[in-house]
């Protein structure tokens, strides 16, 4: 079966030719993987994810953002078919969808998150809409009937977060789109610095919008790497005023004062590294309640409210290789010029 797969695969390589292999390859490759939550349309070229909680447009734009999407502003009657498709799901009783439609820089002058004015797109307003109701809507919803509304942009709704297929590479190593999670090959396991620094809670929700969570050192060979790492990013290359020593981790005494615990419950003993620096926990006024690492990976209590560096990770034992059959016997490269 596998001498019979490899000799189609050469037979294949050598009739089609070269230029044909690398577009195929390329889009095969981009449209089969984003991320685990995210699904395929292929008609559109894009991968799309519902939000089901609600959130203010404001929440919803930075989730999509997090997540390395954008809130979906269809650009078509096929874009918006498929977003009522979305919406009948939901089973709310008269749902709406944000969409990456605003008036927030002009007042009426409604464009997408990308500059586009709206009036240059194939979508139609419910009618009676846009009405500035109380003059305060600069935010827009897509209804059941596929219709836009101008709302209240602090109003919550469900949302739709969208990544265009031709955009993506897929880090082959860490299993993400994201190209900047790096493999710790010993321990399975991705690692990604965040040199935008952000305070411990938005650092948390980063982490979990990545599919990941803030790193939590369960051994000194882990806590090494982190330090490795921290080393590729001098202090000197990271821009902004911030203290660039300090890198948040995904410990806290927020419960308790003074009783560590990972944001999976454990004690930092339970958990397998527990070396905090000379005179640390210090609980510096008015109190330092989040968990963070020094350069040389000693750890520290600190200010949760500030923003710091942080440090993501993925387990990639956790995750599945894509479902393609092929993958199990072939590289990728190879089993990107199979025919459909
Ligand atoms: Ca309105
Ligand atoms: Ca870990
Ligand atoms: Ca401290």
């Amino acid at each position: 079966m596998m001498k019979k797969s490899i000799f189609f695969l050469l037979k294949i390589l050598l009739i089609v030719p070269p230029f044909a292999i690398a577009e195929k390859t390329q889009w095969q490759y981009m449209g089969s993987q984003f991320r685990e939550d995210y699904q395929l349309q292929p008609d559109l070229k894009a991968f799309y994810k519902i939000h089901r909680t609600p959130l203010t447009w404001f929440d919803a734009r930075t989730r999509c953002d997090r997540e390395g999407a954008e809130l979906v502003a269809p650009q078509s009657h096929e874009e918006v078919e498929m977003l009522k498709t979305l919406l009948e799901k939901l089973d709310m009783h008269e749902p709406f969808l944000f969409l990456g439609i605003h008036s927030l820089f002009a007042k009426g002058r409604f464009v997408t998150l990308s500059d586009v004015d709206v009036q240059n797109l194939n979508l139609h307003w419910e009618s009676g809409e846009p009405n500035n109701y109380k003059n305060n809507e600069n935010c827009v919803t897509l209804n059941y009937n596929g219709r836009l509304s101008d709302t209240d942009c602090n109003d919550v709704h469900p949302f739709v977060c969208k990544k265009v297929a031709r955009n993506i590479s897929w880090n082959n190593e860490c299993y993400t789109y994201d190209q900047e999670y790096k493999l710790d090959s010993s321990l399975s396991t991705c690692y990604k610095l965040h040199t935008q620094p952000k305070n411990w809670t938005s650092a948390y929700d980063v982490c979990e919008s990545e599919g990941g969570h803030l790193a939590i050192i369960n051994s000194v060979e882990e806590k090494n790497f982190l330090v490795k790492l921290l080393g590729e990013h001098p202090p000197a290359r990271i821009q902004g005023n911030f203290n660039k020593d300090m890198t948040f981790l995904g410990f806290h005494d927020l419960f308790v004062s003074r009783e560590f615990r990972t944001i999976t419950g454990e004690t930092l003993q339970e958990a397998g590294y527990n070396e905090f620096a000379g005179n640390q926990p210090d609980n510096v006024s008015p109190g330092e309640h989040c968990g963070a690492m020094f350069r040389n990976g000693q750890l520290d209590d600190l200010w949760c409210d500030r923003p710091y560096l942080f440090i993501c990770e993925r387990s990639n034992e956790l995750r599945e290789r894509p479902q393609d059959p092929f993958m199990k016997h072939f590289s990728k490269e190879l089993v990107y010029i199979v025919p459909a």
